[in-house]
């Protein structure tokens, strides 16, 4: 394929944006932004790049590894495949299935892969069951499902035709969207404000997107929750909604009149951090806009009140006429309709919970807070084995500094990842899949997001090697170890054979022909994957379209404005306010992305790290200087978990009381494959965020408001390697 250009999607984060990849001499030479693609439209970020990057990295794994003492030697899939089976079975057949836990990371939902991984879960029969969406989504989806009957119909922000967008914990200017797929959202902000509309951002930082905007304002950490039902009492008693609308549409409007009698503007303002009129005047705009939608997103998720805000946000949409129009909050229709099927699955909440009894299972899934404390806790229902899958919850969830341990500790540890990582390096075998230019494939998951219906498809770019495996392929190995087998050689391999068959490829293809638009229900002019496929900027399918009540999964057909187990949660909000900080800490830490820098795994990409150290610690200047503190001083960051010591970076674009700390840090530990991401490795801010802090509907770890206190840090060392270090975990 040399010398020639292809097309195909970034596939870092949810926008997908479409590029042009040119290979010259098998080498990636150059990678633009896709002007025919029909999402973003030419538009690509500079982590576009890091798709070469990654698929030239020297380090990155190109066969299985095995762990030898403390390093790691290549061996054969075949033997690595016979030895993960063996060990495996002996801990299931030993300890019961819940034995071996599973944890399964954010890029698997990039790939279509993933059908394997929800396979691999099912096959395991485990309660241990882990994933990112515990420090994700998972309190819209919580929501989704007591809203709307499934927890798949998380609304998309209709942004390009509203006329008032109001950003709440979410920075689309640096994420790109997310839970509303939107490449190039800078520019899709700024047309809002071009046709006439208003742009506001709620956020403690002013946030690159905050520059966007008409207005910034600076809540409080947590106290979103607050300033909602201030708005929802200006909406519901000063007759700022459309009674006949909602009742058609909603349920439940009655009680939560009676709920928000009480939430003055004035009585919430101290608990927001917001003024009073500030936020009636928030109200009063978003009833009085043609068309308006709130749009929140993870820093609202990682709260203790994660479920509860983004429950006020879709109902404020609601009340104002806002829920499935165009310009408010709306439901895509994707090649493959998956919310209308998911609405029949079981969501299971509370099947069973966590060994303390204090976590309920979700969608089939424990809250990843718990996992440290489910491996290194003796008794029945101890993991043993693990398996992760795209992940490292090391770095990437809050396990007060004990995952390290827990997962040395462990009878056995499988990995499919192409990077010896913070997690993985204490894997016993590392399976590697190839890299994502040598896949092929239709995303399915973010269409359901997509700010407009399309179809995309994913190109290879270079054939994959002779020995090398896609991910499904090693899920679909592992499930083959893991099925008891009469005669494991012969029927394994049959077994192996079978999945062949029923490749994502293959199962994409007949989604598709069967879909909305297929040919099988609309004929020859229907879709095929074929199609599909050879459109290089893929498929427009036209604006959201109004979808309910057709959609919706709720017995009764309408939306349900107010479970019962919210108000008895949000009661409880409302008379015990949540502000109140620990004692012996003064500031509230939130996180922060870069534009740069995805999760975890990007850093060991030149081009992304070049540059000062971003692993800062963002302060106002009111603090820093409080404290005795100057831009570029070390400073300790200690809350009732941990202490790290990071650079000072002062701007007054932060909340005075408010630090900001990047995650995704801290590859100084020892056998951590990633060269490049060493030399500048940063510290692990999850080890300053309590596991115990959880949203108690949905189990989501609240990482977005910590307690913490900020010192000057001792002298550093001579000999100090990195410039951001850990120093002690205990309380
Ligand atoms: N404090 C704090 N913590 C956070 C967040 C925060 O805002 N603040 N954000 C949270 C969020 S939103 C998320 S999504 C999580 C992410 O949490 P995780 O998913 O656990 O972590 P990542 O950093 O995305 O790590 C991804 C891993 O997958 C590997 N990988 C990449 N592509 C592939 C692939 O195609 N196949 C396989 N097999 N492996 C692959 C990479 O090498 C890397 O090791 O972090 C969360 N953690
Ligand atoms: N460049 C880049 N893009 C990414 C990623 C990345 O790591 N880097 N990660 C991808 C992933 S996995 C995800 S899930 C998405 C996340 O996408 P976003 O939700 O847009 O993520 P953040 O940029 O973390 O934005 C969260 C915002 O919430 C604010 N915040 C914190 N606490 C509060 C609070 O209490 N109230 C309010 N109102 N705001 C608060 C923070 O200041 C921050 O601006 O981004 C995706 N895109
Ligand atoms: S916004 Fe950047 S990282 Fe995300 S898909 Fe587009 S180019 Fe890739
Ligand atoms: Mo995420």
């Amino acid at each position: 394929m040399d010398g020639t250009t292809i097309a195909r999607q970034c596939s870092l984060c949810e926008a997908h944006c479409g590029i042009l990849v040119t290979v010259e001499d098998s080498r990636v030479t150059r990678i633009e932004g896709n002007p025919d693609d029909v999402l973003s439209k030419g538009y690509i970020c500079p982590k576009a790049t890091a798709m070469g990057g990654l698929h030239h990295d020297p380090d990155r794994l190109r066969t299985p590894v095995r762990r030898v003492g403390d390093t790691f030697e290549p061996i054969g899939w075949d033997e690595a495949f016979r030895e993960i089976g063996q060990r495996l079975r002996a801990v299931r057949a030993a300890h019961g299935p819940s034995a071996i836990g599973m944890y399964m990371g954010n890029p698997a939902a990039h790939s279509s892969s993933v059908m394997y991984g929800a396979l691999l879960r099912a096959a395991l029969l485990t309660r241990n069951f882990f994933t990112a969406s515990s420090i994700d989504q998972f309190p819209q989806e919580f929501v989704a499902w007591r809203m709307f009957g499934s927890n798949v119909l998380m609304p998309v922000t209709d942004i390009d035709r509203t006329d008032r967008l109001v950003v709440l914990g979410a920075n689309p200017a640096v994420s790109n969207g997310s839970i509303t797929t939107m490449p190039g959202a800078k520019q899709r902000i700024r047309e809002v404000r071009k046709r006439g509309g208003a742009v506001v951002v709620i956020d403690p930082r002013r946030t690159e997107t905050a520059r966007l905007a008409d207005e910034h304002v600076a809540v409080r950490p947590g106290g979103d929750v607050y300033l909602l039902l201030g708005m929802l009492h200006v909406l519901l008693t000063e007759g700022l909604c459309d009674e006949r609308g909602v009742r058609a549409q909603c349920s439940g409007l009655d009680e939560l009149r009676a709920l928000v009698i009480t939430t003055t503007p004035q009585r919430m303002a101290p608990l927001a951090g917001v003024d009073a009129e500030t936020i009636a005047r928030l109200a009063r705009d978003h009833a009085a806009a043609p068309s308006a939608v709130l749009y929140a997103r993870i820093g609202v998720c990682q709260q203790v009140t994660g479920t509860l805000t983004h429950w006020l946000v879709n109902t404020i949409n609601a009340v104002t006429g806002n829920l499935d129009r165009a310009g408010g909050q709306m439901f895509a229709s994707p090649v493959v309709d998956a919310a209308r099927y998911a609405k029949y699955l079981p969501m299971g909440h509370g099947a069973w919970t966590d060994r303390s009894g204090e976590h309920k299972s979700f969608r089939t899934e424990l809250p990843v807070a718990v996992l440290a404390e489910d491996i290194l806790t003796p008794g029945p229902g101890q993991i043993r084995a693990m398996i992760t899958y795209a992940g490292n919850p090391v770095l990437s969830t809050p396990q007060a500094g004990r995952l390290d341990d827990a997962l040395a500790s462990l009878d056995f540890y499988v990995a499919v990842d192409m990077y010896v990582t913070e997690t993985t390096r204490h894997a016993d075998i590392i399976l590697p899949p190839i890299s994502s230019l040598e896949r092929e494939e239709l995303n399915l998951l973010f269409p359901i997001f997509s700010v407009r219906n399309n179809a995309r498809y994913d190109a290879r770019v270079f054939e994959p090697p002779a020995d090398g495996l896609e991910d499904w392929q090693i899920l679909a190995r592992l499930i083959t170890e893991l099925v008891p087998l009469p005669a494991r050689r012969f029927t394994g391999r049959a077994l192996t054979g079978v999945f062949e068959q029923f490749s994502p490829l293959r199962l994409t293809a007949a989604a598709v022909a069967a879909g909305p638009y297929g040919v099988l229900r609309r004929g020859r002019k229907g879709l095929t994957l074929g199609k599909i496929r050879e459109a290089a900027g893929g498929i427009d399918l036209g604006p959201l379209q109004p979808r309910l009540p057709e959609l919706i999964g709720t017995p009764d057909h309408k939306v349900h404005l107010v479970p019962t187990d919210f108000l008895d949660a949000i009661r409880a909000v409302i008379d015990e306010p949540t502000a109140a900080p620990t004692p012996g800490y003064d500031l509230q830490l939130i996180g922060r992305r870069h534009l740069r820098s995805n999760n975890s795994w990007l850093h060991n990409i030149p081009s992304m790290v070049k540059g000062r150290d971003r692993c800062t610690v963002l302060m106002h200047p009111d603090d820093a200087a409080t404290r005795g503190l100057i831009d570029g001083d070390r400073a300790a960051v200690g809350s009732v978990t941990g202490s790290i010591v990071v650079p000072v970076e002062i701007s007054d674009d932060i909340r005075p009381g408010v630090v900001a700390i990047p995650h995704g840090w801290g590859h100084a530990e020892p056998g951590v494959g990633w060269t490049v991401a060493a030399a500048q490795p940063g510290v692990n801010v999850n080890l300053l965020h309590d596991p115990a802090l959880t949203d108690p509907l949905s189990g989501a770890s609240a990482v977005n408001n910590t307690w913490v206190r900020v010192s000057p840090a001792p002298i550093e060392t001579p000999d100090a390697t990195s410039r951001s270090e850990a120093v002690t975990a205990p309380r």
